[in-house]
């Protein structure tokens, strides 16, 4: 955070010196009201690089539905503190133990069917209305569909389809079921196993899902959101965005492998930062 206060710009540079006046006084209070007006002046600077934008893509991960009560995946109470990836989120797993498999995918059903969209899915549906708006999600929980984003790209599937596990020709194409609670359900057109209808570890994600994407990139502002950018072929459409001369920001809780590459990174959630940036628009 005392980096963060270093910031290089002529504004900033006013800022910090009045603040070192005040950090003799009372230095937590006042870094973060420094903090906080770098924030501001950060919300602003991606407000109007959008509103000047012709093309916006944004781009979610698990974070953009924390707050509507989804666990995410790496965070302090993420899911891969608690299970292993390797034994529920691959298809050695579940060719290993569908049971298993079935019982972690049927609890977060349960869960998610729970959970509504929240602001930052809000703000996002809206701005996906926009001509030239692309918006792409790691998440499979399909809150942005439920707020109502148009034109989604699911990088990694949707929890809510499922497919043949044995690969019947029709199978293949994933069909939605909504039920909960789902025990081990079946292919109702050959009646093999189904599975969840996700991009699990190893597994290739659908070539017109990485072509959508990919050309997304070639965009004016690019905003990743919410996701800890360690996964790929996700976190490197940040990088390509910026090597086709877009803006890049980064809005999480944290810094991520992504904060240092893009052109501003505030840290703060999503679902207060996308609302602050659409009042301004
Ligand atoms: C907030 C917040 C708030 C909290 N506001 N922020 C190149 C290099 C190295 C490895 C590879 C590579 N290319 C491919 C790989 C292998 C692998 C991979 O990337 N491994 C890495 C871990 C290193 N990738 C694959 O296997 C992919 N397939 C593929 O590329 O096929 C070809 C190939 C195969 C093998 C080798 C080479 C090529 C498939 C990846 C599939 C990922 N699947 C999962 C599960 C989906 C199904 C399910 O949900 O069960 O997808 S794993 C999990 O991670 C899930 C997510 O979509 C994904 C990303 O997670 P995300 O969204 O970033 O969540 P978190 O939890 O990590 O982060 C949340 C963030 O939010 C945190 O940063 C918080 O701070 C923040 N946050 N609250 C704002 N309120």
């Amino acid at each position: 955070m005392i980096d963060d206060v270093r910031i290089d710009c002529a504004m900033c540079a006013m800022l910090n010196r009045s603040i070192n006046r005040f950090i003799e006084i009372d230095g937590a209070m006042d870094i973060s009201m420094h903090t906080s007006s770098i924030i501001d002046a950060r919300i602003q600077l991606i407000a109007e690089r959008i509103r000047e934008a012709t093309r916006l893509t944004i781009m979610t991960g698990a974070g953009v539905s924390a707050a509507s009560g989804v666990p995410t995946f790496r965070g302090q109470d993420g899911l891969w503190r608690q299970y292993r990836a390797e034994d529920l989120a691959t298809p050695d797993a579940f060719a290993r133990n569908p049971r298993l498999v079935w019982e972690w995918y049927d609890w977060r059903r349960q869960l998610i069917a729970g959970c509504r969209p929240n602001a930052a899915h809000d703000v996002i549906a809206r701005w996906s209305k926009r001509h030239g708006t692309a918006v792409i999600t790691q998440n499979v929980d399909d809150l942005h569909l439920a707020a109502g984003t148009q034109g989604l790209i699911r990088l990694h599937g949707s929890i809510w389809e499922l497919a043949c596990w044995g690969r019947c020709p029709q199978g293949a194409t994933p069909w939605r079921d909504d039920r909960v609670p789902l025990d081990q359900p079946r292919c109702p057109l050959c009646g093999q196993l189904a599975r969840p209808a996700v991009v699990w570890f190893g597994e290739s994600l659908r070539r017109e899902d990485v072509e959508a994407a990919t050309s997304a990139t070639a965009c004016d502002v690019f905003l990743t959101v919410g996701t800890s950018a360690i996964v790929y072929p996700a976190a490197g459409l940040v990088h390509e965005a910026r090597r086709h001369g877009a803006f890049t920001a980064e809005i999480n809780l944290e810094a991520t492998p992504a904060s240092s590459a893009v052109d501003v990174a505030i840290q703060g959630s999503a679902e207060e930062i996308l609302p602050a940036i659409h009042r301004l628009l």
